[in-house]
């Protein structure tokens, strides 16, 4: 059988962070390859903005009666647009991002649409699995939300294990495809131009180093733990800290650094479109999680050949080698993590090398049109399965 031309539809929360922007990266990649493409979602997503692909967004939109203020209705109201969208459209594929309630709401969506509803493709990214998911007010439905699904995909073998494990399934219940997140390595290139950081630090010495910190700024990003690497490294070896994204410990942070008198050195950006020139001049990003099931910017921080230093836990690993690309250090021991970046960033021949090879296993094993090329096999053979 050919392949088909697919009518397809993700779902994804809209907002910065690395599950909305993997869920993009798609839906454009296979806007590009000739599929139609919706989005279903409560905003635009942030990675839409300014696209020229032709993509439909289809807005979610929950009542505001006051009797259900609060009450959660966000998931019936995504369920019922699913429905509309699909009984216009006639769909072939759902495929939404991060389980709750998002996998629930297309199971919903199903279950109305009966026989003519699309196969559903659920992707798990993290705390969907690792945190909320196994919450027991949702463990029951997530679990049997995932049942339901047509296939589930993870972005690395330590999610798929913890998805197993956590809702006590299976390979033979729930087989789940691992499909490495990914990063376009065009744009996310080696170039060493220290402009802009020269303007967000006009002192900025020449060979001064300079430190990254990307996240979502929640409890699980350990973000104090960021703080006090800079504050060690800085003791020993006068440098800079980038910090961008935006989150509920951003606060605290920029408290501490202040408290510490470091504030000078150190830049908050908040959440950014594009900061890629920034990350590339960079010389070392600090991912210190609690959890990670994948570290998506760290992979965009090897991308451009700037080496990670991080916590030995989730799927880290599986991106980050050990002295080859960078450093990893158990959770919370901030001190072997300050020694590792002190150690990178005196020695120039050991920087270059970790450098050169983060760029070489990227190339290798995360390049965009490969990961899209197994999302499309997928989609692909559950929509030939279905018309067997
Ligand atoms: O799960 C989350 O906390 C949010 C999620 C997101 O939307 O960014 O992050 C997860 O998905 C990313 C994309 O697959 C991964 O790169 C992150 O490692 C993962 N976060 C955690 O596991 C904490």
């Amino acid at each position: 059988m050919t392949d088909r031309r697919l009518n397809l539809a993700i779902t994804c929360f809209s907002t910065f962070g690395g599950s909305g922007m993997i869920a993009t990266e798609i839906g454009l990649a296979m806007a590009e390859r000739g599929h139609r493409v919706h989005f279903i979602a409560r905003e635009l997503p942030v990675h839409l903005h300014g696209t020229r692909h032709p993509v439909l967004f289809h807005e979610v939109t929950e009542s505001t009666y006051p009797a259900l203020q609060n009450s959660g209705t966000y998931p019936l109201a995504l369920a019922s647009k699913m429905i509309e969208v699909c009984q216009k459209e006639r769909l072939d594929i759902l495929h939404v991002h991060y389980a709750v309630p998002h996998a629930t709401a297309a199971w919903m969506a199903r279950e109305v649409l009966g026989p003519r509803a699309p196969r559903i493709v659920t992707t798990l990214h993290g705390t969907d699995t690792t945190l909320v998911g196994i919450e027991p007010s949702y463990l029951p439905i997530t679990r049997f939300s995932l049942l339901r699904s047509d296939a589930v995909t993870t972005p690395s073998a330590f999610l798929r294990r913890a998805t197993w494990e956590g809702f006590h399934l299976s390979p033979e219940t729930v087989p789940i495809e691992v499909i490495f997140n990914f990063v376009d390595t065009v744009r996310h290139t080696p170039r060493r131009n220290r402009a802009g950081l020269r303007r967000l630090f006009p002192e900025l010495g020449d060979g001064e180093p300079v430190l990254i910190h990307v996240s979502n700024f929640r409890p699980v990003k350990r973000i104090q733990d960021v703080c006090t690497i800079f504050a060690e490294v800085n003791r020993r070896l006068p440098c800079r800290l980038v910090m961008i994204g935006d989150g509920p410990e951003r606060e605290g942070a920029e408290r501490r650094l202040g408290e510490l008198g470091l504030e000078e050195r150190v830049a908050f950006l908040g959440n950014q479109e594009d900061f890629v020139e920034l990350l590339a001049a960079c010389d070392a990003f600090l991912l210190p999680s609690e959890k990670e099931s994948f570290g998506l910017a760290a992979l965009e921080a090897l991308s451009c050949g700037v080496p990670v230093v991080a916590s030995d836990i989730g799927g880290v690993p599986e991106l980050v080698s050990h002295g080859e690309t960078g450093y990893l250090a158990p959770v919370g021991d901030v001190s072997a993590m300050a020694a590792r970046v002190l150690t990178l960033l005196r020695d120039a021949a050991l920087w270059k090398a970790c450098s050169h090879r983060a760029r070489e296993q990227v190339l290798a094993r995360f390049q965009r049109a490969p990961a899209i090329d197994r999302y499309e096999a997928l989609y692909q053979r559950l929509v030939a399965a279905a018309h067997r």
